[in-house]
């Protein structure tokens, strides 16, 4: 089994230089503190930028054995990329865009050209130092782009990817100059996780918008392989979080930290005060300025607690070189300063205001004092200083107030549920948590304890990549089974040595590419001409099988030399004869059915309806695609219960539903005719639903070919039309 090579924007340790001396410490932020126990126990390679440039070649030997002991190879930045690359595109264009602070996204070339260069350094390292059979887990916003790169340079690799911050609705994505680029080289992993459905629905929805491909339950279907697209809320080290905090609370008074020695001084002046807790990083999604002035009004409003509540912020200094993060340290000192001046008195601060990173053993200690943790993001991908502090919180006396815009909010609906926009709901949202009787919290504490305890960061982890070995696997049964020169020979011989000969052919998405408007899928010259070459090789009947109106066979193929076969074997033709019908039927069985579709074709802009002998189709093609999805579902249901008892059935296929006649499709139609035509070489090429029928009814020794990545019943797999039609050629030009 190969290894795994976690790739990230930063390592889970940072390089600084302190005085000529080149240190390692861990780095802060969600994802370095997730992993990095993950990394350490399953040996893995880390690479990322690793903070630092380096001024001479000594120094970058140094920083490169110092990771090396830390299982990370670093990739060096330059000035210019950290400028246009980190705090440009990635931190200037795509960390407001996907939080929703369109207007602060900067859209400019620069940054773009910077990115891509960036993205292809980072594919580089790992082309560099990956083996047959190891794994690459590519990490967050910063690294969009390196899945497709990767895959391009090596298609073999098996990559997954996971975004940790939210996935934009369209409407924000389609802003981006660059959105296909950013999609198509997210399409390059194998599988793409998030930490919400919202955010998979959001991301789907683009990949359907922006590049048309068909999405099938979290499955994209690319022309050559799928995606698969899952849910991974992440999780943290409870047990790290849960021991330390056990260790704290055991510890006895004089032996604790300073800080906290501070903590339990100032709770001891006054036992019944309370500590209401809020930690991130000063970035303006946390909805810091809101929270103070959410506090501000909860003073205002309820003076009965003066003197008897304090808000701890520690705010950890964050891109400080991009402007508006200087903006908002700005605000956030004004309006701590604001409220200290105007409620504060010579025993009381109300904020007690950090702007500084701690060690994470004073963290844990802020985090089993407090009574209420006050966390009100106005977006963010999860949250997990939610839920370290729920698992630090091991006599459970606390409360949990939670923004409804963190992607935490969906695991941990125990915690008391704000929207951080809304200041007076917040400022209740204090108070409800103040007065919440103890055994009310005890309980609420213990049950998110207890889900997170469960999905932790080990768990999921190990979700991820078990998702990501059986995506390898479903992508190597796929290939397995794709048609190989050695199988195509095969084929070849087989029809060269066979006297009598069968080739039935699907059209759309077959012979000929799929389009919206189906009119619009007139036959090529070129493909007329592999046609004919092909019915007029020696014993061999061609067999057009298709869904399509008799009419329009016609009108495309009627005078060749081919057997049509239409409406799913309603109509058969021979070359040169009229067209006979299967099973002449009353047509009254349609007055029932078309009022209900054409309600669905009012209601559904861009879909129409397509009357054929045997059946009604509505299309939905041209409909926005969402909504077409939705109304066939419906549409599914409500005709379900009108054709009950009734000789009727209803197929899916690809952007249509039909109702037609039972007993009537293609296997029976291709049944019936290897009835009359005995052959002994048969080969059914299709990339339809209803080609699955046919696959299935034919004589264990066919030929049969699915076009696309779908489960099927068929044998082998060819990628497109295009490849069907190089087969085709091939068969045709087969001397010995
Ligand atoms: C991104 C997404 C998503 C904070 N201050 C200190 C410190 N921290 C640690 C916390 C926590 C982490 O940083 C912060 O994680 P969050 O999840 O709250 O937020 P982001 O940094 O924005 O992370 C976020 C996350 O990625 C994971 O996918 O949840 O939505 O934005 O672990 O403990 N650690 C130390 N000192 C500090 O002063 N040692």
């Amino acid at each position: 089994m190969g290894k795994l090579i976690i790739a990230s924007n930063r390592l889970p340790v940072k390089i600084e230089k302190d005085e000529k001396i080149i240190k390692v410490t861990p780095s802060a932020g969600g994802l370095a503190t997730g992993l990095k126990s993950y990394h350490k126990e399953n040996n893995s390679l880390w690479i990322g930028w690793p903070g630092m440039i380096p001024e001479t070649q000594q120094e970058t030997n140094e920083i490169t054995a110092l990771l090396k002991k830390e299982q990370c190879l670093p990739v060096f930045l330059e000035e210019e990329q950290i400028t246009n690359y980190y705090d440009g595109f990635s931190n200037a264009t795509l960390w407001p865009l996907f939080h929703y602070f369109s207007d602060f996204a900067k859209i400019n070339e620069t940054f773009w050209d910077a990115y891509c260069r960036v993205n292809e350094l980072f594919a580089k390292k790992i082309i560099e130092n990956a083996e047959v059979g190891d794994k690459v887990w590519v990490h967050d916003y910063q690294l969009l782009l390196l899945p497709k790169i990767l895959r391009e340079k090596c298609p073999d690799l098996t990559i997954g990817f996971f975004l940790h911050i939210p996935f934009p609705s369209y409407e924000l994505i389609r802003i981006l100059p660059w959105r296909e680029e950013i999609i198509e080289g997210l399409l390059g992993a194998d599988l793409v996780g998030f930490h919400t459905y919202d955010y998979a629905r959001h991301f789907t929805s683009s990949v359907k918008r922006l590049l048309g491909y068909d999405v099938d339950f979290m499955q994209i279907k690319l022309d050559d392989r799928q995606v698969f697209i899952d849910v991974f809320p992440m999780g943290i080290d409870y047990e790290k979080f849960e021991q330390q905090a056990l260790k704290i609370q055991s510890k006895p008074i004089q032996e604790r930290s300073k800080e906290h020695q501070d903590i339990d001084r100032f709770l001891l002046r006054m036992p019944d005060r309370k500590l209401i807790l809020s930690i991130d990083r000063l970035d303006y999604t946390k909805g810091i300025p809101q929270r103070l002035k959410a506090f501000r009004y909860f003073l205002e409003k309820n003076p009965e607690y003066k003197e008897k509540v304090s808000l701890i912020m520690l705010t950890v200094p964050s891109r400080t070189d991009v402007k508006q993060y200087q903006k908002l340290k700005n605000e956030v000192d004004v309006l701590v300063g604001n409220i200290n001046g105007e409620f504060g008195t010579l025993n009381w601060n109300p904020v007690i205001y950090f702007y500084r990173s701690m060690p994470l053993e004073n963290l844990i200690e802020l985090y089993s004092s407090a009574d209420i943790a006050l966390l009100t993001p106005l977006r963010d991908g999860m949250n997990l200083v939610a839920k370290e502090y729920l698992a630090s919180k091991v006599n459970h006396k606390g409360a949990l107030i939670l923004s409804e815009m963190a992607g935490a909010t969906k695991e941990l609906g125990e915690a008391i549920s704000v929207n951080p926009n809304n200041i007076p709901g917040t400022a209740d949202a204090i108070l409800q948590a103040l007065k919440m009787p103890d055994d009310e919290r005890e309980k609420s504490i213990r049950t998110m304890q207890k889900r997170i305890k469960r999905y932790d960061i080990h768990k999921w982890a190990a979700e991820f990549m078990s998702a990501l070995e059986d995506t390898a696997k479903k992508q190597q049964d796929y290939h397995a089974r794709k048609i190989s020169p050695k199988i195509k020979a095969k084929i070849y011989k087989d029809f060269l040595a066979a006297k009598e000969k069968v080739v039935f052919l699907d059209y759309d998405g077959t012979l000929q590419r799929f389009y919206a408007n189906p009119q619009a899928a007139v036959p090529d010259e070129e493909l007329y001409q592999l046609l004919d070459n092909l019915a007029q090789a020696k014993g061999t009947k061609l067999v057009l099988v298709s869904g399509r109106d008799r009419e329009t066979f016609e009108k495309w193929f009627g005078n060749r030399a081919y057997i049509l076969i239409a409406e799913h074997g309603a109509w058969v033709k021979q070359p040169g004869k009229e067209w006979i019908e299967k099973k002449p039927i009353h047509p009254e069985w349609k007055e029932n059915i078309l009022p209900v579709l054409e309600s669905y074709v009012d209601r559904t802009p861009g879909s129409m309806i397509e009357e054929k002998t045997y059946s009604l189709a509505w299309h939905y093609r041209k409909a926005e695609i969402e909504l077409g999805t939705l109304r066939a579902l419906e549409l599914v249901t409500d005709i379900s219960t009108l054709i009950i008892n009734q000789d009727l059935e209803i197929l899916e296929g690809k952007k249509v539903v039909e109702i037609k006649v039972s007993g009537i499709n293609k296997g029976l139609a291709a049944s019936a005719f290897l009835r009359n035509n005995p052959a002994n070489f048969i080969m059914a090429i299709g990339d339809d639903w209803t080609d699955e029928f046919l696959f299935k009814e034919l004589p264990q020794e066919a030929h049969s070919i699915k076009v696309g990545t779908e489960n099927s019943a068929a044998k082998f797999y060819l990628d497109n039309y295009r490849e069907v039609r190089k087969l085709i050629g091939e068969i045709v030009n087969t001397k010995s």
